[in-house]
Parts: C-alpha cells; sequence; structure tokens
C-alpha cells in the first residue's frame, strides 16, 4: 500500500467541501477576534535556531495561540500588515477547544475508519492541533523535518494529517516530501523542554555518526481543499515560501500510539495536563495493527 511503501498518502476529497468552508470560515473568525495588544509577539519558526520557548508557546497544548510569521514583525515589535495577514499558526488545542475543529478531529466517523483502515496504531491519541496560514508573500518555508523528531514517543509512533483548507501549489508552498525515508532515515534529533527553561533540540546520534540523507528526490503534492494527506513520523517533509499574492490555510493534527503500545517521553515540549489528558480517537482500540516495513 502507498502509505506503507512512500510513507504519506493523499487522500482527495476526504472532507466535503460545506466541512472545508466551515473550517475556513472559523479560521477567519479566531483571526478577526485575534487581540494583538494582549500578544506576547511570540514567532514561529521550525528552523533549528530560532524556536521561541516561552511560555505562551509551551502552555498552548491546550489553548488556541496565535504565532506570527517573522517577516511581519518589525524591529520594535509592530505588526507591518493586517493581524489577519501575520500569523503563521494557530494552535496547538483546535482539535479540544473549538467545535468546528473537534467535529472534524474527534467526532468524525470517516476520520475513524482511516485510522482503522490505516491498521497503524492500536490505540491513537490526538496531541495537538494547527492552522497553518502561510500567509501571501512572507508564509515561512518549513525546513526539511521529520515529525517524530518533534513529538517522540518510545518507540515512535507519529502520524501526521493534513488537510489543506485551499488550493496548494508550488507557488504558495505545497508540501514535498521524499518517497520511502521513512524507511531509512533514523531520527536523528528531538525537540526538548530544555532543563534550564525554554527548548531545544537534543542529540540522539551525533552528527558526524549520523547516515546521510536517503538518495531520491522530493516530490511536490498539489492539494485541493479537503483532501486529507497522512504522513508518517519518520518520513522527511517540508515546504517552501508562500511567495504567491494568495493564503494557504490547512488544517493539521497529529496522533501518537498511547500506553501500553507507547509512552510519551516526558522532555517533549507538549505535555498533558491533568484537565486535559490526551483524547483518545477510536471507541475501541484496533484489534489489528501490521508494523511499518513488515
Ligand atoms: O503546512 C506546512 O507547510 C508544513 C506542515 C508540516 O510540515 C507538518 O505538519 O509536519
Amino acid at each position: 500500500m502507498k502509505f506503507r511503501r512512500d510513507g504519506y498518502l493523499r487522500l482527495p476529497s476526504f472532507l466535503e467541501p460545506d466541512e472545508v468552508e466551515a473550517l475556513l470560515t472559523r479560521t477567519k473568525q479566531l483571526l478577526d477576534n485575534f487581540s494583538v495588544e494582549d500578544h506576547p509577539l511570540t514567532k514561529f519558526t521550525t528552523g533549528d535556531d530560532n524556536h521561541v520557548g516561552d511560555e505562551y508557546f509551551l502552555t498552548s497544548g491546550d489553548k488556541i495561540r496565535f504565532f506570527l510569521e517573522e517577516d511581519a514583525v518589525d524591529k520594535d515589535g509592530k505588526l507591518n500588515r493586517p493581524k489577519q495577514r501575520a500569523v503563521n499558526k494557530i494552535g496547538h488545542g483546535l482539535h479540544e477547544q473549538d467545535e468546528v475543529f473537534r467535529k472534524v478531529t474527534l467526532e468524525n466517523e470517516k476520520m475513524k475508519s482511516v485510522v482503522r483502515d490505516l491498521q497503524f496504531h492500536h490505540d491513537p491519541v490526538a496531541l495537538q492541533s494547527m492552522v497553518i496560514c502561510k500567509q501571501p508573500h512572507i508564509g515561512g518555508k518549513v525546513p526539511e523535518h521529520n515529525d517524530s523528531t518533534f513529538l517522540y514517543t518510545n518507540p515512535p509512533s507519529a502520524l501526521g494529517f493534513w488537510i489543506p483548507l485551499e488550493k496548494c501549489t508550488p507557488e504558495n508552498g505545497a508540501l514535498s516530501f521524499l518517497p520511502g525515508s521513512h524507511l531509512t532515515a533514523p531520527i536523528t534529533k528531538r525537540f526538548v523542554r530544555m532543563s534550564g527553561g525554554g527548548t531545544g533540540f537534543e542529540q540522539l546520534i551525533p552528527p558526524e555518526e549520523a547516515p546521510k540523507n536517503p538518495e531520491g528526490k522530493y516530490i511536490l503534492e498539489a492539494c485541493m481543499p479537503g483532501d486529507l494527506v497522512i504522513i508518517h513520523g519518520s518520513v522527511l517533509h517540508k515546504s517552501e515560501r508562500n511567495t504567491s499574492p494568495h493564503t494557504r490555510f490547512a488544517y493539521t493534527f497529529h496522533m501518537i500510539e498511547s500506553p501500553p503500545y507507547a509512552e510519551y517521553d516526558a522532555k517533549n515540549w507538549l505535555q498533558p495536563t491533568p484537565e486535559t489528558p490526551f483524547p483518545h480517537i477510536l471507541d475501541t482500540p484496533n484489534p489489528t495493527v501490521v508494523p511499518i516495513g513488515a
């Protein structure tokens, strides 16, 4: 099956047009209601040196918070464009906190069916969700990475669900993938809470010992609104800067396996709270799981 071979799979027209419209409308409402005045002007990138490990980010797992495009904030901390065009992403508790996002994530029979059919997790939980805005002209590139670096379990079990809310093209920063890299590229580092505060990367394999990236060619996945792209936690993927005059809004959330099948790591930047444990996706655990590569 393509997902097992390539490490990702696009399911065209997974959401109905009215479901996509509801998510897009809600995203625009959230942006309209976002209060810039109360915002700590936290910037977010996935570059190695630029994670802003402040409280606003670290405590966003069960909230709806706004992270700004780097190029939307002047040196004096003022936005240089309307707030609706300055937000890089909204996260990380949309799937729990917002009923429109909850409906497609946790209360969606079609989603549960896909999860069962994949036979990837026994008893998956959703741990984070985001709308990635990729704003016109300034929407930052997302460098090559795999998601298990950021969402670590033992054994690794992250799985991404990525749903474009708008057409994704080479010009507005569509995703691209290195097919098969989930089978050969090890997780070499982890994004963790640092003991002194903030976040950083912890090396799992010394850089000089890490194998080179697998050979191969990145494949760009142009997508239509409502497609679902399933992303294995170890597959290398990236997206380029949005150089077009159009937004590229996408909704994404991640699942991991739950105990006793996998252990969530206390060093991960995102930690559940007693009030908001990670919600289970399936009503009853999947009886059959087929390991990737088997
Ligand atoms: O939406 C994007 O451009 C990047 C998304 C991504 O890499 C991810 O969700 O892991």
